[in-house]
């Protein structure tokens, strides 16, 4: 009687070890730290990068988006530009990112060359299986 509970247990323990292995491996993807949380249609999208800040120059940056419960959402195709209005004798400047998908739906990886410091208008679009969705937002770079 023992014996048996003793080996339940310890198969029990082993299917835990192993879920939590898997779900480790599929949430393997970093996204460092939130630079932006936005409301877009009904999800939430969340700009991050490594340092959890927009600088100037080239850069790589993340963009996660989860539904209302909090889970990720594939939203298939991603855009989103940065965009700064015309100053003075600056002509206005548009760099927007390039993304591809991650081993994680709803996680996209993102490279970006930003033109110079200062506050910038992110532009936020998605078509795809969680429908369309676009917002704008305001981010400074350092
Ligand atoms: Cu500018």
């Amino acid at each position: 009687m023992k014996k048996s509970l003793l080996i339940a247990i310890a198969g029990g323990a082993l299917l835990v070890t192993t879920s939590a292995c898997s779900s480790k491996t599929a949430s393997n993807v970093s996204t460092g730290t939130a630079i932006k949380t936005v409301t877009v249609g009904s999800l939430t999208a969340t700009l991050s990068s490594s340092t959890g800040q927009l600088k100037q120059g080239d850069q790589e940056v993340m963009l996660a988006f989860t539904d209302s419960a909090g889970k990720p959402a594939d939203v298939g195709a991603v855009s989103l530009n940065f965009h700064m209005p015309a100053m003075g004798a600056m002509a206005a400047m548009n760099d927007a990112v390039t993304f591809t998908t991650t081993e994680m739906p709803g996680v996209y990886r993102g490279k970006v060359n930003i033109g110079m410091a200062g506050e910038w208008q992110g532009q936020l679009a998605y078509e795809g299986p969680a429908g369309t969705g676009k917002a704008t937002f305001s981010v400074t770079a350092r």
